[in-house]
């Protein structure tokens, strides 16, 4: 049986959304910066060779080589047994599938690459966080969440009544914010998105994947 690697760091939010769909199907992988046993840099001319666009996860199963997170997701789901990670019923599916491109895209946006990055990968003097960067980027972000909020309704799961690839493709962004210093303040204990994200850490899924704990 080919194996199936997930090329990325597993800080990224989108390769561990590519592991939450591993684990929620119950598929073996493997994951990391390698490939057969070497090290593969960030736009290195191997790494351009496997995604024309200079980015992670890029998914190895066998020959086949996939990019882009949701497209990843939709491949694993298709390729392999287990419980499905997006209905049957094309209304639903499209629903999903919309949600899915919202929050790889826009959410995405506003909450890790304009706002968690300042954290995790500080530019400002001698390694400090650009505390103007994050007031400049916390609007958006309140705004992000605000949608996330609307879409999630009195949903058990963000995009349909079944745990689907845009539950993996948002939850590592709702962990990662929510372990930020101003994390409380933007995602409040108890409230509706703190309530789904604690549902999503404590699934076996999650409890694997998912890292901060608040
Ligand atoms: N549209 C891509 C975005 C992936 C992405 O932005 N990955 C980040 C890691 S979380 C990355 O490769 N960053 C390196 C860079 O942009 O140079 C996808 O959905 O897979």
């Amino acid at each position: 049986m080919a194996t199936l690697h997930i090329l990325g760091p597993t800080f990224s939010n989108f390769v561990r959304a590519v592991m939450l769909c591993c684990e929620e199907k119950g598929i073996d992988y493997t994951v990391g910066r390698e490939l057969e046993g070497k090290s593969i840099g960030l736009k290195s001319e191997e790494h351009l060779k496997l995604h024309p666009h200079g980015k992670l996860p890029v998914l190895i199963h066998g020959d086949r080589v996939i990019f882009e997170t949701a497209v990843i997701c939709r491949y694993i789901d298709a390729a392999f047994e287990g419980p499905a990670l997006q209905p049957d019923e094309l209304w639903e599916r499209t629903r999903v599938d919309q949600t899915a491109a919202e929050i790889a895209l826009y959410i995405d946006q506003a909450l890790v690459r304009k706002l968690l990055l300042e954290f995790a990968f500080p530019k400002g003097e001698n390694g400090s966080v650009r505390m103007d960067a994050v007031e400049q980027a916390i609007p958006e972000a309140r705004k992000a969440l605000a949608r996330v909020e609307a879409l999630l309704g009195e949903r058990e799961f963000i995009a349909a009544d079944q745990y689907t690839l845009a539950d993996a493709l948002l939850t590592p962004m709702l962990d990662y914010i929510s372990g930020l210093p101003i994390g409380p303040d933007l995602i409040p204990t108890g409230g509706a998105l703190d309530q789904y994200l604690q549902r999503m850490r404590t699934r076996p899924s999650g409890i694997k994947v998912l890292k901060s704990r608040r």
